[in-house]
């Protein structure tokens, strides 16, 4: 037994990652998450209390961070802005603390010689042409398109640093587009499900054409799991199910499931400097620590999905307005 500190666990990723490790392994967790406009204490309920404890505070604030590294046996950095779209209005935030709270965060357990795995994302890589057989490795080079990848690969660049220059005992994940219960509803499959319901029809950006690398969000758990559990310190494992699928077919798979006509959906402004294509090459993760996803049904995940949102409107609900109307003031 162990005791982790997960920040950004009261996010969506994060918390399905408590909830992961709590039923399937015997760690304690300490989530330290600021409860921004993605961060939900309702997302961890239901959960043992003499297992997980909230701490509301922010991870670029040393004094916090330090107090509560200095009792964990390990730190899963989940904590994150998170949205691309959000990045291009305001990209402050995102160099707050997809910057200065990894530097926060890698500076603590640098002192207190604690074991680090930094959560990050495929984004960080650029994109793909639709046509090229190339999918990203641990080898691809570095080159992100948005405020939001570009601070992320500016987090994954410091935790190298931090492992070679400091001899820090650390790990990186990258993985693919994440979806499942509890996403906030500025995402794309949780937006369409969450229109379709309100009798809204689906916002498709530019031709659909772009495609996404799909995974299951307790596939993304299980993996990172393996990774604390068993991965090479010091190494990059790249996270993924062999799941792409362009935007245009996620959003004739969910009108389908949802009982609308194939053509009931709207094309709107495309994202500025939208990525085409995103595709995981995960041999490392598979061969040398023998994970494989247990989700290997994309349409019988996303039925699971729209089903967690008719069952839980309580949770969304309180979400939506506020992201359309952030939505509509970017055109989209
Ligand atoms: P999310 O936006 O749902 O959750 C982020 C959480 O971090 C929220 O609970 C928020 O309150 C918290 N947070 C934000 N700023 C904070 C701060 N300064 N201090 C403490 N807590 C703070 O994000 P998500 O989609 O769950 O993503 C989680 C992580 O996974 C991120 O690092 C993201 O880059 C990575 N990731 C996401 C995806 C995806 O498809 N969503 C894919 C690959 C990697
Ligand atoms: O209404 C929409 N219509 C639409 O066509 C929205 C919200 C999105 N899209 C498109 C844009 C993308 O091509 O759908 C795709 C997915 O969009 P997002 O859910 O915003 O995800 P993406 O930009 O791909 O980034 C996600 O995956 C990688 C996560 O938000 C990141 O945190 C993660 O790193």
């Amino acid at each position: 037994m162990s005791k982790l500190l997960v920040t950004g666990g009261a996010g969506f990723i994060g918390s399905n990652f408590v909830h992961y490790a709590v039923a399937n392994a015997d760690h304690d967790v300490v989530v330290l998450d600021k409860l921004t406009y993605a961060g939900d204490r309702e997302t961890l309920a239901g959960l043992p209390e003499d297992r997980v404890r909230l701490v509301v505070g922010d991870i670029a604030d040393p004094e916090v961070v330090d107090a509560l590294v200095a009792d964990a046996d390990a730190v899963v950095h989940y904590a994150a802005e998170s949205h691309n779209d959000n990045s291009l209005s305001d990209p402050s935030p995102f160099v707050h603390t997809n910057l200065i709270g990894t530097f926060t965060l890698l500076e603590a357990a640098r002192k207190h010689g604690t074991r680090f795995h930094h959560i990050s994302t495929d984004e960080v890589y650029g994109d793909l042409e639709l046509d090229d057989p190339a999918k990203f490795t641990p080898e691809t080079p570095y080159n992100p398109s948005s405020p939001y990848s570009s601070t992320k690969a500016g987090s994954d660049l410091l935790v190298r640093a931090w492992v070679r220059s400091f001899g820090l005992e650390a790990t990186i994940s990258n993985c693919s587009n994440n979806y499942g219960p509890r996403q906030h509803v500025e995402k794309f499959i949780p937006r369409q499900i969450t229109n379709v319901i309100d009798g809204v029809r689906p916002r498709l950006y530019g031709a659909g054409e772009n495609v996404r690398d799909w995974i299951h969000a307790d596939d993304h758990s299980s993996a990172v799991l393996r990774i604390l559990e068993s991965g090479r310190i010091g190494e990059t494992y790249l996270i993924g199910a062999e799941g792409e699928r362009s935007n245009l077919e996620v959003v004739q798979a969910i009108l389908r499931l949802m009982g609308q006509e194939p053509d009931a959906f709207d094309h709107v402004k495309d994202r500025p400097g939208h990525d085409m294509r995103y595709a995981i090459d995960a041999t490392k993760l598979r061969e040398e620590l023998g994970w494989a996803p247990a989700f290997t049904d994309f349409e019988a995940g996303l039925a699971s999905t729209i089903d967690w949102y008719r069952a839980n409107e309580p949770w969304w609900r309180k979400q939506k307005a506020e992201a359309e109307a952030k939505y509509a003031q970017a055109g989209h």
